[in-house]
């Protein structure tokens, strides 16, 4: 399992400036891995190099992507109230994991901070980049927030923070990335947060909702195709980074939503027999026609899924916001 899922911040940058990027061996040796294995399995998390965040932005705006909007939406319609569960009046650290741009975060600060609440606002990420444009975004329009950034992944920030930040905390997981985890994951990361919070700690998460059926599967297969360019972009990145020579015209984006599992599976399909060279690592992989590479699971929850997950991981759920349609959810669960 893979906790460290944080889809706006796994970015190459160096890709951007066309110069050659690091040798990853962790990518490397899941890319071996995962495509020894049957069916073949390549994770998500790499999806999100300079080109895939990027395209990632794009999905966001899609019409067929109601995901980011939707949340958007709730955090802005009622983010009063839910400042309110944060009992603001009494001194807490406001930990965000997955941080990115902090464009949906920013408005629960700002009602934070016009509501004068008591808080310190603690922002991680796996980018350095990344935290470092926030904080400097935030002095300029927030110039009245606290704010100390922690680059690192989840775990080691929650670590630092036990030690060095004892005070009470609510943990921001926003963005419905918790859907992308493999079997259990969830459950897994939630349990894992939960060893490094104390009682009256909260976490607010995003959740994906269960709806009708067509809805989530065009949300993940866009008239447009930004999404199969995602999804093939994958590809170009093993080209770049491990001097692979995929033809990504040779593969195809495919994904399906199965609402028994309440899982959005996605593909590259093999459109034929065909061996690729990874020149980096001295290493061939035979592919045979449509044969998938499973690339990513996207989860979406019905309200008893969402407190079963909650009451396993050690959390109540104390409130839950969403939206008309009952498309999204940020979830309340404080720790029991
Ligand atoms: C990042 N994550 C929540 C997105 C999702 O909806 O599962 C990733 C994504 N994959 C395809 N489209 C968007």
């Amino acid at each position: 399992m893979d906790l460290l899922l944080n889809p706006n911040t796994n970015a190459t940058p160096e890709t951007e400036s066309g110069t050659k990027p690091a040798f990853n061996t962790e990518f490397a040796d899941d890319v071996k891995a995962g495509f020894a294995g049957s069916p073949k399995t390549l994770s998500s998390k790499y999806f999100y190099d300079g080109a895939g965040s990027k395209l990632f932005q794009q999905i966001m705006e899609l019409p067929e992507y109601y995901p980011t909007r939707t949340e958007f939406s709730i955090l802005k319609k009622q983010k009063a109230e839910i400042i309110n569960f944060f009992n603001p009046s009494d001194f807490f650290h406001l930990v965000e994991l997955g941080s990115g741009d902090g464009l949906k975060t920013k408005i629960l600060l700002r009602q934070l901070l016009q509501a004068k609440a008591r808080f310190e606002y603690i922002p991680v990420d796996i980018s350095g980049d990344a935290i470092n444009q926030l904080q400097s975004a935030l002095s300029s329009e927030l110039p009245d927030l606290k704010t100390v950034g922690f680059t690192g992944d989840y775990f080691k920030a929650l670590h630092w923070l036990k030690r060095n930040k004892p005070g009470r905390k609510v943990v921001l997981f926003l963005g419905s990335n918790i859907g992308n985890f493999e079997d259990n994951g969830d459950l897994k990361f939630l349990q894992e947060i939960r060893k490094y919070l104390s009682p009256q700690d909260k976490i607010l998460v995003g959740f994906d909702l269960q709806k009708d059926p067509r809805v989530i599967r065009q949300a993940y297969d866009d008239a447009s195709g930004v999404t199969a360019a995602f999804n093939l972009n994958l590809l170009k990145r093993m080209n770049r980074e491990l001097g692979a020579n995929f033809e990504p015209e040779q593969f195809e984006h495919f994904t399906d939503y199965d609402p028994i599992a309440g899982v959005v599976k996605s593909y590259l399909v093999s459109k034929r027999n065909q061996t690729v060279t990874f020149s980096y690592l001295n290493h061939t992989v035979s592919f045979k026609a449509w044969e998938p590479i499973h690339t990513e699971n996207s989860h979406k929850y019905s309200v008893d899924m969402i407190k079963e997950l909650g009451r396993k991981s050690g959390f109540e759920t104390e409130q839950l916001f969403t939206d008309e349609q009952h498309y999204f959810a940020d979830v309340l669960f404080r720790v029991v």
